[in-house]
């Protein structure tokens, strides 16, 4: 049988050869005395990279959002974030666990956008004691649940503009922050230049094995490397990640198009058969959405029968099926993921 296509997320992709050798050789030192030579490069490369004056190097996506909002609210506070953001769905809860601040939602649109309007109409007033106080507002880039659809940089504008004249932080989870750079053309920095911090990950379509990045004002990231050692991500000789998160940076960032490429050749493959519904226009980025218009299937008993014929892709609720391309799927593994589909779709 031949190789398992592993669609289920670009989190599952492995370290380059050119990764592998820099992770060897990388210097070292202890990084919670700020010695590791290796991450204090990576930040401030990375700082540079989105235009905001420090950085941070973390374990993980969830922890530099928790992070970043932590850096922002105190308790009591509250952070306004979509009703199908990442921050909402898939991080634990952790700013209510861990800092007290409550999490407000307001919907979110097809597009990834949260209505100026309906933001508006989520602060709070900061007379009355019944309320929490509004402090942030988080928006997500590409927008994984809306099938990695990308954020119009006048909106993010918009959004910046909003946030300022109300005295709120805003906050980007930027976890694929380069797909959607890639995808407009332009520099990740002006998708950020309007936000005070974003997020984002070496460790999915860039193909770093571990590590996201937190960045923003010095002041924030220094309360935001306190809150990292309060919560055990001081990594000590880090630079050994760090090495490839560098390689990822300066070297994996262009080939993010032949993901969105192969994502597009999985999205028209998955449209023509018959019992597969999707949004071809919501295909912008490395995420294909789809759902089934079929009674003979559930997505449970889809996602089960394509593994034993050696496909996997995710659920992720609301019969919704995701299947994501990244580094290590080559446009042949795309056309047998589309051609098994096909036939177990059909029995
Ligand atoms: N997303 C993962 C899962 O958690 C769902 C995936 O497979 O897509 N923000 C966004 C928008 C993300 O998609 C993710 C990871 C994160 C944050 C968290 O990153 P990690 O996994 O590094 O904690």
């Amino acid at each position: 049988m031949p190789p398992t296509i592993d669609l289920r997320s670009d989190t599952v992709t492995l370290p380059s050869p050119a990764m592998r050798a820099a992770m060897a050789n990388a210097p070292l030192g202890d990084d919670v005395y700020g010695e590791d030579p290796t991450v204090n490069r990576l930040e401030q490369l990375a700082a540079e990279t989105v235009g905001k004056p420090a950085a941070l190097f973390v374990p993980s996506g969830t922890m530099g959002n928790l992070l970043a909002v932590l850096a922002h609210c105190g308790r009591g506070d509250e952070a306004i974030v979509g009703d199908e953001s990442h921050i909402l769905h898939y991080e634990a809860g952790g700013p209510s666990v861990l800092g007290g601040v409550a999490l407000g939602t307001v919907p979110t649109e097809l597009n990834g956008e949260l209505p100026l309007h309906a933001l508006a109409a989520a602060l709070r007033d900061p007379e009355d004691s019944h309320e929490p106080i509004s402090r942030l507002i988080c928006l997500e880039n590409s927008h994984n649940r809306c099938g990695g659809v990308v954020l119009r940089p006048a909106y993010t504008a918009e959004i910046g503009a909003f946030a300022r004249t109300r005295g709120l932080a805003t906050h980007l989870d930027g976890a694929r922050l380069f797909n959607a750079a890639v995808a407009l053309g332009l520099p990740a920095a002006a998708l950020t230049a309007d936000l005070d911090s974003v997020m984002f990950c070496l460790s999915k379509g860039l193909a770093a094995p571990v590590g996201s990045i937190l960045a923003g004002e010095a002041a924030f990231i220094k309360r935001a490397r306190r809150l990292r050692k309060l919560l055990g991500g001081g990594m000590r000789q880090a630079g050994v990640l760090a090495a490839a998160g560098i390689i990822a940076l300066e070297h994996m960032v262009a080939r993010l198009a032949e993901d969105h490429t192969n994502a597009m050749l999985l999205a028209k493959g998955l449209y023509t058969i018959p019992g597969i519904a999707l949004d071809l226009a919501s295909v912008q980025t490395d995420i294909v959405i789809f759902t089934l218009e079929t009674s003979r299937w559930t997505p449970a008993a889809l996602t089960h029968a394509l593994a034993e014929r050696g496909l996997l892709i995710g659920e992720i609720g609301r019969g919704r099926l995701r299947a994501v391309t990244h580094y290590g799927i080559e446009a042949a593994d795309v056309e047998r993921a589309v051609a098994i589909v096909r036939e177990v779709v059909r029995t």
